[in-house]
């Protein structure tokens, strides 16, 4: 278990005004585990009032713009996500990869503006079904990496990985033990490669593909897994603390 294991809530397309009430719930029960890093990833629309709620837990957005502003309808600048008190953004997701066509390149430049406005950044990476069953999983997700993680001195404040294999998103299906840890070893690799022993040791590595609290305790006690990044399991505060106390 990671010294200080991060438990993320992604709550993608999901949520209302109504969902607040799970927020302070979350919010407020985090209080009693403060061992684990708990954060939640709301729509934008929710951004600023979950923010208002939260006394203990983190809270981010899902994705950015690349340029700080400008005519760009229907978009949401970094410097928007922390003018709504949001203090991080997860990019790179598949869903924006698979659903907006986001290029490495595109993520890249999101990554820059995140980190300019002040935001702490949630990179997410994962290979297909398909590039796992032709034997490059690892070489893809590394290369993902190589393209999205910035330059930095101090990595280990501003970044934390997030490995998801794509065909275990939503779907029930959990890598084995054995494939997560391989893969969150190779990203330490890298880590280490970029940023040196010391600042890599602090960039905590997630894992994220159908997290629930029943399977939450060995993935998270697997090495070099420093959390979870947590979709469906997020939306009930039921569930999603289940995993904080499996982390806890
Ligand atoms: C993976 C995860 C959260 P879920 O996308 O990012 O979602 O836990 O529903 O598989």
């Amino acid at each position: 278990m990671a010294e200080r294991p991060y438990i993320v809530g992604n709550w993608k397309m999901n949520g209302t005004r109504a969902m607040l009430s799970e927020a302070r719930a979350i919010d407020r029960a985090a209080q009693r585990y403060m061992k684990v890093e708990v954060a939640l990833a709301p729509p934008f629309t929710l951004l600023h009032a979950v923010h208002r709620e939260a006394e203990q837990i983190g809270v981010g957005a899902q994705d950015c713009h690349a340029e700080p502003d400008g005519a760009h309808t229907g978009d949401v600048s970094a410097t928007m996500v922390a003018d709504s008190g949001a203090k991080f953004v997860v990019l790179g997701h598949s869903e924006r990869r698979g659903d907006h066509g986001e290029s490495d390149a595109l993520i890249a430049s999101k990554v820059s503006a995140a980190l300019e406005a002040g935001l702490r950044i949630i990179l997410c990476c994962g290979e297909s079904e398909a590039t796992r069953d032709a034997g490059k999983a690892e070489d893809f997700v590394l290369d993902q990496l190589r393209a999205g993680l910035p330059k930095l001195e101090d990595a280990s404040e501003r970044i934390t990985v997030a490995y998801e294999p794509i065909w275990a998103i939503g779907t029930g299906r959990t890598a084995e033990a054995a494939d997560i840890a391989a893969m969150h070893h190779a990203i330490h690799g890298l880590l280490v490669e970029t940023y040196g022993e010391e600042q890599a040791a602090g960039v905590r590595i997630l894992y994220g593909g159908s997290v629930k609290p029943d399977n939450a305790r060995e993935i998270l006690s697997l090495s070099h897994v420093g959390g979870a990044l947590v979709g469906g399991a997020s939306l009930s505060a039921e569930s999603f603390l289940g995993i904080v106390v499996a982390a806890s």
